[in-house]
This record gives structure tokens, C-alpha cells and sequence, in this order.
């Protein structure tokens, strides 16, 4: 039997958090749709004497094998936080943290994970696992523009974090974008402007920490952690043709392209081919309004 068992669901500190806000269910006038979003939350651990007796053991879902709770996007944020303490100072640890934060135009999601493992006086054996993983699909109905920021900072052994953006091609998700960190590599962060045809789109991430001590060892706690934050703005992208970037394509537009006539003016130079000439003058004509 456990000597000591702890099980609070404590909230990590809001510098972890760090995009802590609310979630708004339904917004107006929205440049994208979340027609879909689930995240699941695993995890559980436990440490054991010399002679391999368990000294106790935690479990995010007892009773459930896959050790999961499955969450919308309204349930969000959430914290999960199990551990094992034993007095011969034995330890088996795990938090799992998430959430999302939506705008009319802009979408942060945050997925942590900690673990921390030790072996008590008499050594023996502890390990942990929690992991926090989930999807969020985006209905995108105009052409738009996806400016994307996606961090990983993973530490320890046993940590990944994973990133990708897939696309909805013949009834399938085909990857878009992926960026994944699988080495505890501190903190990485990649920015990128991604162009979004209509259609269907998945936003597929997952942080995950795993350590287990070496049996017999005596020696200090070992953690594992692994963050992974993203933040996604999605805008109608420009149309073709609106020189002046007002929103129409009219007079204004021709005028621009009229007034730079054979020079290499890049704004007017709509189809990038080094001139302004007939083949912009049209662009501009065929988008006219
Ligand atoms: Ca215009
Ligand atoms: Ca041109």
C-alpha cells in the first residue's frame, strides 16, 4: 500500500500558462471555423522499493488502461497534477497542462507535460509518463493567410513535442507543415506565413514526457518537461489586384498601375514578372471590384 499518496489537480504557475485566458465558444464575424477540437490528457507513474514491492502508484484515469480524460475545447484549461511520495524518499511525479485561447482571427494553444522520478534510500525503481495530445480541425472558407509561431522547448530525457498543420485532400489529412522536436533541445521556435486555399484543415500537436530511474541507483529526482506553444493568426489573404490594399479593386488600383507603366514598381507589378505592363492591367480588370 502506498505510505503516501497525493492527489490534488493543482494549476501550474501562470508563467507556464503563460496564454491563460478565456475561451469564447462561439465569435462573430470570424475569418475561420473550429468545427471540431478534442485534447487528451494521459499519465501515470509509480516507484517501488529494493525488492521490487510497489510502494505506490498514481494514475491520471484509474481504471481505464489508456490512462486518458478527453476534453473539448470549452473545457479548457486544463491541469492534472498526480504524484507518489513515500517517506524512505522514493517519488513518482507527472502534470499535464493545456490551453486554447481563440479570437476572431487568431487561435493559441498551449500542451505541457512534467514528470519527476526518484528512487528512495533503499533504491528500487520510479517512473512517470504524462503526455497531453489533441487536434483542432479549421474550416477555412477564403483564400487567407496563416501567420504561424510554433515553439518547442523540451528538457530531460524521454521528451518530445510535436507540431503539424494538414490539410484535407480526398478524405485524408496530408501534412502541411510539421515541426517536431524529439531531443531535449531547450527552447525552438519557428515563424512562418502560410497561405490557406479554402478547404479543411488540422491542426494535429502533442508534448510528451517519459523518464523512469535506473534501478538500484540512489540518487537525486530526475524531470522531464516539454512545452509546446503555437500561435496561429489566419487573415483574409490580399485580393488580386487591390494595388492600394483598401479592400476593392477599382479606380484607385488602375491608377497605380497606369502610373507606373513600364517601370519595375514592385506594388504594381502584380504578376512579378519585372514590368508593369499589359498582363497587370488585366489582373487588375479581371478583379475589378
Ligand atoms: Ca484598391
Ligand atoms: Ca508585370
Amino acid at each position: 500500500m502506498p505510505s503516501q499518496r497525493q492527489t490534488t489537480r493543482t494549476l501550474l504557475p501562470a508563467v507556464l500558462l503563460g496564454i491563460l485566458g478565456t475561451t469564447t465558444a462561439a465569435i462573430a464575424d470570424a475569418t475561420f471555423d473550429v468545427p471540431a477540437f478534442i485534447v487528451g490528457v494521459a499519465g501515470d507513474g509509480e516507484c517501488t522499493d529494493a525488492a521490487g514491492e510497489l510502494l505506490g502508484d498514481w494514475d491520471f484515469a484509474p481504471g481505464d488502461p489508456t490512462s486518458k480524460f478527453y476534453h473539448s475545447m470549452d473545457d479548457a484549461p486544463i491541469a492534472l497534477q498526480l504524484g507518489v511520495f513515500d517517506p524512505i524518499g522514493a517519488e513518482s511525479q507527472g502534470r499535464g497542462v493545456f490551453d486554447v485561447v481563440r479570437t476572431d482571427t487568431t487561435l493559441s494553444m498551449l500542451a505541457a507535460c512534467r514528470t519527476v522520478a526518484r528512487n528512495g534510500n533503499g533504491a528500487g525503481h520510479a517512473k512517470s509518463y504524462a503526455m497531453v495530445h489533441g487536434e483542432c480541425h479549421l474550416k477555412i472558407d477564403q483564400p487567407s493567410i496563416m501567420h504561424s509561431e510554433w515553439c518547442h522547448n523540451t528538457t530531460g530525457p524521454g521528451t518530445w513535442g510535436k507540431l503539424r498543420l494538414r490539410r484535407l485532400v480526398n478524405g485524408n489529412f496530408q501534412d502541411f507543415k510539421s515541426f517536431d522536436q524529439l531531443a531535449p533541445l531547450g527552447e525552438q521556435c519557428e515563424m512562418e506565413t502560410i497561405e490557406l486555399e479554402p478547404g479543411y484543415y488540422q491542426l494535429w500537436f502533442t508534448a510528451r514526457s517519459f523518464i523512469q530511474t535506473t534501478p538500484g541507483e540512489i540518487g537525486d529526482s530526475i524531470m522531464g518537461v516539454s512545452v509546446t506553444e503555437s500561435h496561429f493568426e489566419i487573415v483574409p489573404a490580399p485580393k488580386p489586384g487591390d494595388v492600394n490594399g483598401d479592400g476593392v479593386v477599382d479606380g484607385a488600383d488602375l491608377a497605380r498601375v497606369l502610373g507606373a507603366w513600364g517601370t519595375n514598381a514592385a506594388g504594381a507589378d502584380l504578376n512579378n514578372d519585372g514590368t508593369v505592363n499589359g498582363a497587370d492591367l488585366a489582373i487588375v480588370l479581371a478583379n475589378w471590384g
